[in-house]
């Protein structure tokens, strides 16, 4: 019987620590990002547009060699360019989210890749960088280390990072381990960071997708064709040098881990055994955890890049603002902090169209999806998921008092495009209510009662409705 007690408690206080690892109360308007593109934060018209989108933060690139082209100290520093930058933004009310990359020609062998860890000089340069930085722009809360850190052919085709040649995995030669000197990087600019302003925060980022083909594992979406771009074994090598060596007072080599997700890859990760009951970048949340688990390190997830193209042949406009919702919420239902929709701008030269305003900066249907989502979820906490497989998936949120739903059918009609825009067949949502609004991905909405004619429950108290594809809003007892 005690240890009957006894055992409770400790589950009790298991759960409570489990619980106490999400993150709480209402989902934060932080959690909400935009990616600059060089092309958002340097025109106030484009800072006022995500604004009223209700973005959070825009993702911006710092280049190390802009500031400290020719190495010498903070007073002496280069600001003039990120200054410039980030008062667009300071004046907007848009938080930066930053990843520093482009090394100066002093300070590595690459723009993207590795200093040289096992040297007490340029481990102190990295840190006074680092912390000038921090000191310099306390509205920033995350600094990111590079973007895509797992790229692996150096500087050839880099996306802001290149720490996972597979070959010698030493690019700057320096008998470290680049995976190793990414993570030492991470504890030095940690420390210079918090010394510098304690509430700010510094991250990981790899792709891993787009596996490259020496590291191609088995059953990957596309086989990993000559161009493609990512070391397999970066992050969990990653994962296991932070477990095997930790630092003084068990600080963390890094507050948070993002990851970019697209979701041409979504079914892989979906088909893996850590992905079973959960979808596309949720999915890939749970492949990322698996192997924390299994290093024994636990950090918190963001996705620091994802985004569709609304080309007619590929999704089209409706389809990238389905992607927009259901990327989103799906985050919020697996417990990643933030999420930064890639990108801002269409470039059509580039034949990119995954923009949430067109070459002439006019907002798409993505924009509106985009903002209809910041005001149905502001002030709202995330309470429970369902998702019953082929019938109905389903977010459940507590705002101001009430319960609010946003959810789709889960009757998918697979294709080959990105699945967050794939047909879906309508399935049956049941809710206990007297009344329902329900408001579209577009913001245009309907209200119905128990029993009136839209009702399609008979029963007195229980509400039904049928879902598609479309994510909805609905709002229980308005
Ligand atoms: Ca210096
Ligand atoms: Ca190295
Ligand atoms: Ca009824």
């Amino acid at each position: 019987m005690k240890s009957g007690l006894i055992a409770s408690a400790l589950l009790l206080l298991l759960l409570l620590s489990a619980m106490s690892a999400r993150a709480e109360g209402p989902i934060p308007a932080t959690f909400f990002g935009i990616d600059d593109g060089g092309h958002l934060v340097k025109n106030p018209n484009n800072l006022a547009l995500v604004k009223t989108m209700g973005a959070g933060y825009a993702r911006l690139a710092m280049y190390w060699k802009w500031v400290e082209p020719v190495n010498t100290t903070p007073e002496n520093y280069n600001w003039a360019y990120p200054d410039y930058y980030l008062q667009r933004a300071r004046d907007a009310g848009i938080i930066p989210l930053i990843f520093i990359t482009e090394n100066p020609a002093w300070a590595a062998t690459t723009t993207c890749g590795p200093i040289d860890t096992s040297s007490e000089m340029m481990r102190a340069e990295f840190s006074e960088f680092m912390g000038a930085m921090a000191a310099r722009y306390p509205e920033v809360r995350i600094w990111i280390l590079y973007n895509e850190s797992d790229h692996s052919f150096g500087e050839y085709s880099n996306t802001g990072g290149c720490f996972g040649d597979h070959v010698t995995e030493d690019l700057n030669l320096n008998s470290v381990p680049d995976y190793a000197d990414y993570a030492e990087m991470g504890a030095l600019a940690r420390s210079a960071v918090r010394s510098a302003n304690p509430n700010a925060s510094v991250a990981f980022a790899v792709a891993f997708d787009d596996f490259d083909k020496a590291t191609c594992p088995a059953d990957y979406p596309g086989a990993c064709p000559p161009a493609s771009h990512f070391n397999y074994y970066f992050l969990p090598k990653l994962f296991e040098y932070i477990a095997a060596h930790p630092r003084p007072n068990g600080e963390p080599y890094a507050d948070l881990f993002a990851y970019t997700y697209y979701d041409i890859y979504g079914p892989y990760w979906e088909r893996q055994s850590s992905g079973a009951r959960w979808y596309g970048i949720q999915a890939k949340a749970a492949a990322i955890r698996q192997r924390m688990t299994a290093a024994g390190i636990s950090i918190p997830l963001f996705v620091t890049e994802t985004g569709e193209g609304s080309e007619p042949e590929w999704i089209g406009l409706d389809g990238q603002s389905q992607c927009v919702v259901r990327n989103f919420v799906r985050a919020i239902g697996a417990d990643l902090r933030a999420v930064t929709w890639w990108t801002f701008l269409d470039l059509p030269n580039l034949s990119w169209y995954f923009g949430v305003v067109d070459a002439t900066y006019t907002p798409k249907p993505s924009y509106q999806a985009y903002q209809v989502m910041t005001e149905q979820l502001r002030d709202a906490t995330f309470i429970t998921r369902r998702a019953k497989p082929k019938l109905v998936e389903a977010y459940g949120f507590e705002q101001n008092g009430k319960s609010k739903w946003v959810t789709w059918s889960a009757d998918l009609v697979p294709n080959d495009k990105a699945q967050c825009a794939a047909p879906r067949n309508p399935q049956a949502l049941t809710l206990k209510a007297k009344r329902l609004r329900v408001t579209d991905m577009y913001g245009s909405s309907y209200q119905f009662r128990d029993n009136g004619k839209q009702d399609l429950d008979p029963r007195k108290g229980k509400m039904r409705l049928l879902v598609d594809g479309m994510p909805r809003y609905i709002l229980v007892n308005p």
